[in-house]
């Protein structure tokens, strides 16, 4: 109905598809990083009149933009700059890096102006080619791993399926595929769930979706705890088929509980425990799911077993929790049991995820470089030994002290390296004031890691593990987690061909110790 008192309806409202009328929108696109440009790239294929607004531009991209027809605004946003505001957008999106309190977001919300993340955008545009389904993973750790994995089982299932999203691979760029998918495993991060509505048309309708767990990280991104949960929750909202959740983070099968859900979804739990009908777990060493068969209640089928992921490096508890994750989603979508076994039989994980880089003279060293917030060096720290444990970095404002008060007991010496150096050596003498701990105070991003090394090789046994998982992001001596776990393995292999590295670090335990 129509009369002259009805608002008039909001020309967004009206673009849910590739095909809807995007022609002449006003559009800011936040930022030239991946998102930004493959938001940009959309946009101008869809007709809108697109203003790249970034700080820093690659000059290649800068180009490209050019000849795609997108203006181009250099300017170090931080403030408003004047010509944005006489673009006079009617949207913004914005790469998932902004801050929600960022002067051009806080400034769109002052003035009512609509702001979309690039995963919003992908959703209303899916229909581009054909409009696959979505299958949604997120959580504080594991959830690349999950994704791969779960990308994995589906192409062995003769599902033509994309790991997409955080992973590093724009959800825009899969949308625009001209080959198709039938399902796209998108890895979401706090970020972009944080600038997802659950509700309305922008709103996803996933297939399944999983919270992987729980633990706090980006609070300095999100300001609270609360704020970073509730942006995590948004994935379980309007699932159809199933909400995947771990059964060991009660805090996930809330979110499940308190989601709007689509008829007929169902929740989903996996452990590492036995399984409850409904759920995935393990029994008796074999990997079962127990919740998509019709017997559910009286039998389980087997997936796996742990003396089989054993020889590749997956049978560490963190692992194996994602490896359940990763078959219940792809079970949601009919992939046989089957299919996920051979499929696990050529999975590998990633670099610098738990990779043991040497073994000798009875001591493992081990790259777990991604463990870059507390709960997954807790992961890590779990799966093995006695450990000579290299920790720091930079910690976005996560308090690491109950992760050493939990682990003190399995350390045969901490070396700590980065700069929040002051609050780990803190906790270690409040927790284990005999723990021999070193602190590597150089900043030489040539020197950290070789001189890590050869303080862990002084002190480290045989049967020892030295371990880097450093519980803390590692932008403020190297390029990124890759870069620091590059660093490790080459400090390692030079100081076992007998080239200990640099001789800045200090040999003896910190007074105190
Ligand atoms: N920028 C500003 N001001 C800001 C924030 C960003 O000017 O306040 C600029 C940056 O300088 C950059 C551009 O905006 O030039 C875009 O930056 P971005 O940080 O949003 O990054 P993208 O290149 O678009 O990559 C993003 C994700 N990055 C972040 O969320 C920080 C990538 O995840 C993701 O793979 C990619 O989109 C595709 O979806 C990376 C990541 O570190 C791997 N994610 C975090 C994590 O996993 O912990 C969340």
């Amino acid at each position: 109905m129509t009369d002259a008192a009805s608002p008039v309806p909001d020309r967004l409202d009206s673009l849910t598809s590739w095909n809807a009328d995007w022609s002449g929108l006003r559009v800011v696109v936040l930022g030239l990083g991946v998102t930004g440009f493959a938001v940009a790239d959309t946009l101008t294929e869809l007709g809108a009149t697109v203003l790249v607004a970034a700080p820093e531009v690659d000059d290649d991209r800068a180009r490209i933009l050019e000849v795609i027809g997108a203006q181009l605004l250099r300017h170090p946003l931080d403030a408003v700059p004047a010509e944005l505001i006489d673009f006079a957008p009617e949207l913004i999106v914005a790469s998932p890096g902004f801050h929600p309190d960022h002067p051009v977001l806080e400034w769109a919300e002052a003035g009512s102006v609509a702001v979309w993340g690039d995963i919003e955008l992908a959703w209303r545009v899916r229909d581009k080619v054909n409009a696959a389904e979505w299958i949604l993973v997120t959580g504080t750790n594991g959830k690349t791993t999950t994704v791969q994995m779960a990308a994995t089982f589906l192409a062995a299932g003769g599902l033509r399926a994309a790991p997409c999203g955080n992973i590093g691979v724009p959800v825009l760029d899969a949308v625009r595929d001209p080959g198709g998918f039938d399902v796209l495993v998108v890895e979401l991060s706090s970020y972009q769930l944080h600038h997802l509505p659950a509700v309305g048309p922008g709103a996803l309708h996933p297939w399944s979706s999983v919270v992987l767990n729980i633990a706090d990280d980006h609070l300095d991104w999100h300001g609270s705890p609360e704020a970073y949960r509730a942006a995590k929750a948004t994935v379980y909202a309007n699932t159809k088929i199933a909400c995947v959740y771990n059964r060991a983070d009660e805090v996930t099968r809330r979110m499940v509980e308190e989601a709007e859900v689509e008829e007929g979804a169902r929740a989903i739990g996996f452990g590492l425990d036995v399984p409850g009908p409904s759920d995935f777990g393990v029994v008796d060493g074999i990997l079962c799911d127990r919740a998509f068969l019709d017997d559910r209640r009286s039998a389980a089928l087997e997936i796996t077993t742990l003396a089989e992921l054993e020889p590749r490096g997956l049978a560490a508890p963190h692992v194996v929790a994602n490896i359940l994750a990763a078959s219940a989603l792809a079970r949601s979508f009919g992939v046989p049991v089957a299919a996920i076994h051979d499929a696990l039989g050529e999975f590998r994980l990633d670099a610098h995820r738990i990779e043991t880089v040497a073994v000798s003279g009875g001591i493992r060293w081990v790259d777990d470089s991604k463990a870059t917030n507390p709960h997954a060096a807790e992961a890590s720290l779990r799966a093995f030994g006695t450990v000579v444990w290299i920790v720091g970095g930079l910690l976005k404002g996560v308090d690491a002290d109950a992760l050493v008060a939990a682990h003190v007991g399995r350390l045969r010496a901490a070396i700590v390296i980065g700069v929040d150096r002051a609050a780990l050596v803190a906790a270690f003498r409040r927790h284990a004031p005999e723990l021999p701990l070193f602190e590597v105070v150089t900043d030489d991003t040539e020197t950290v890691m070789p001189d890590a090394v050869a303080l862990a090789a002084a002190v480290a046994e045989d049967g020892d593990t030295v371990l880097l998982a450093p519980a803390a992001a590692s932008m403020d001596q190297f390029t990124d987690y890759g870069d620091r776990g590059r660093r490790f393995h080459e400090a390692v292999g030079s100081m076992l061909g007998g080239e200990a590295g640099g001789d800045s670090a200090p040999r003896e335990p910190l007074p105190g110790a």
